[in-house]
């Protein structure tokens, strides 16, 4: 049958980016039938969406890529240390062009819902336009924070604004002129702290509404030398073994030392050399992410930063982060601490007099003071881990949602974030429970989707028609990840990871935290124990096939 004829495959897939594209590849070199549908009308899933002013990867080039494939990573060379979103785009493109991707990917195509049928032990998979396709096989690669579910919070009278507004996560595609106009931006996470310098150069004035400072450190991104590239490639194979071995995805040593332990001289000479060296920090000694003495010397380091960096002390007053650092995801910067020592950017701290309107002109805070606008810029975040997935009508066994199942995300049970119960034949990408943003997120998605890849394959051979995850191992593993993150700092602490940056989202940490190696390993042993906690099963009593 020609292509758009067929309406049943082994697999449909979700989503176009990282995650789908290497999944469908794999599906394919495997003799299944499958399709990926993608709302947008490019691949890139959060790299084709996210295109505000200064968005860039806060993972090295040379790690922030496939590393499945020898001749794809020597074919491919980054251009500087930290890759802009155009040249990720770029690379999502050459991929996909080289393994053929696109003839089994259907863009401007929006999946509203997925049901499993019992009966027929099949998804059937429902579009925007009210279509279906079914397939054995539900595969969600929507990663953890997507355009379907970006957080523009809920500040009464955005409906009057006579200017535009925009969301860092969902950007016009033919860029938006901020040429001598006055911008406002709310939010400094990562696409806060990345976009509020660019947007700074080209403002007639900008003004940063901040609710809690910031901790950044420097990225230090320059060019590569093309010797270093050299180098990477030669070393690929060691690359690919060191980063699904590591902790974070990335070949990175971690500090065994305590941060007490050392004298407060030397404690400085570490954390200067790695402000210095540019990235994250947390790494440096073992426990600046579970004591919180020792967090308070990193924090102590940085505050000390910006007191150096902004020139008028009032200012870096209101920049002083308070909470434990990294426990937000950790940000990196280029010029963002100096940028407030520009004449055309005005902080405001939306903590002390908080916004309490979008008037037809601009803000309005609890202060009584109005800023006039013509730009608006949300740079708020997304409702991460289960809000690419509730916003699915997503339903198992017995039509249950999965939202329902989860409590709305208050009861999260998932089988090493790979699977859960009462869904049978649906794997998850990167799913809550999973390492995924703990690290560098290419390298997660590799594990999983080789996992899934090599689980169909013993499917196929074995017979077997349904594979589902058992209550008691989704329970024990939601408990591990739990006992994990209660050794550490994160829970304290207002984020996304925790869910408190939705309202009325229940607060609840769903990334395992215990490193992607061992992970890794965890879910292999899993597998070659012939899938330990699922139930695999060839054939049901329900089955009409
Ligand atoms: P984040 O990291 O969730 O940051 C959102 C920012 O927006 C953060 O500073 C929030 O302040 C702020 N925010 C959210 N709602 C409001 C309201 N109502 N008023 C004022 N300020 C608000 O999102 P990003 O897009 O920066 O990053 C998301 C991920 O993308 C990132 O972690 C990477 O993995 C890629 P708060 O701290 O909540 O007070």
């Amino acid at each position: 049958l020609p292509l758009e004829q067929i309406t049943d495959f082994d697999a449909v897939v979700i989503g176009a980016g990282f995650s789908g594209l290497y999944m469908l590849h794999r599906l394919r070199e495997d003799g299944f039938s499958a399709r990926v549908y993608e709302k947008g009308d490019g691949v890139g899933g959060a790299w084709y969406w996210s295109r505000y002013p200064g968005a860039r990867c806060d993972s090295e080039s040379i790690y922030y890529n496939y590393t499945f494939s020898e001749e794809l990573y020597k074919e491919w060379t980054w251009t500087s240390r930290y890759p802009e979103q155009p040249e990720i785009l770029r690379y999502l493109n050459f991929v996909a062009d080289k393994l053929d991707l696109r003839r089994d990917i259907q863009f401007n195509t929006e999946i509203t819902g997925a049901h499993y049928h019992e009966e027929y032990n099949k998804w059937r998979i429902y579009f925007k336009d009210g279509s279906s396709v079914t397939a054995k096989y539900l595969i969600t690669g929507m990663g953890c924070i997507s355009v379907n579910a970006t957080n523009i919070p809920n500040i009464k009278g955005i409906e009057n604004f006579e200017g535009d507004w925009y969301h860092t996560g969902f950007w016009p595609h033919e860029g938006v002129n901020l040429k001598g106009k006055r911008v406002g931006v709310i939010g400094n996470g990562s696409s806060g702290v990345q976009t509020i310098p660019v947007v700074a150069e080209e403002a007639g004035h900008l003004y940063v509404f901040q609710r809690t400072p910031q901790y950044t450190t420097p990225a230090r991104n320059h060019p590569y030398d093309p010797e270093y590239i050299k180098q990477a490639k030669e070393n690929y194979h060691e690359m690919r073994k060191l980063v699904h071995e590591s902790m974070a995805g990335i070949p990175l040593q971690f500090g065994e030392g305590s941060a007490l332990e050392d004298s407060p001289e030397r404690r400085q000479n570490v954390y200067e050399t790695a402000w210095q060296n540019g990235g994250v920090i947390s790494y440096v000694y073992r426990d600046l992410m579970s004591d919180e003495e020792a967090n308070e010397t990193v924090n102590e380091f940085i505050r000390s930063k910006i007191r150096e960096t902004v020139k008028h002390p009032e200012v870096a007053e209101k920049l002083m982060p308070t909470y434990f650092y990294g426990t937000k995801r950790p940000v990196i910067d280029t010029n963002y601490y100096e940028t407030f020592n520009r004449d055309n950017v005005t902080l405001i701290d939306v903590k002390k007099a908080p916004i309490e309107e979008i008037t037809a002109k601009g803000v309005r805070t609890a202060d009584g003071e109005e800023y006039e606008l013509d730009i608006l810029i949300f740079a708020t975040g997304y409702d991460g881990m289960t809000g690419p997935l509730f916003r699915l009508d997503l339903r198992g066994k017995d039509g249950v949602l999965l939202k329902d199942k989860w409590d709305n995300g208050a009861q999260v049970r998932t089988h090493h974030g790979l699977a859960a119960s009462g869904f049978p034949n649906m794997f998850m990408i990167t799913g809550p429970q999973s390492p995924s943003v703990a690290g560098n997120m290419p390298i997660a998605i590799e594990q999983h989707v080789e996992w899934v890849s090599d689980c169909l394959n013993y499917l196929r051979e074995h017979d077997i028609k349904t594979i589902e995850a058992n209550v008691d191992a989704e329970e024990n593993w939601s408990q591990h990840c739990k006992e994990v993150v209660e050794q550490t700092l994160y829970m304290k602490v207002d984020s996304w990871y925790t869910g408190s940056n939705i309202e009325g989202k229940p607060r609840s940490f769903n990334i395992y935290l215990g490193g992607y190696g061992p992970y890794n390993q965890m879910i292999k042993d899993m597998a070659a124990k012939g899938y330990k906690g699922f139930t695999l099963r060839s054939y049901s009593e329900n089955m009409a096939i």
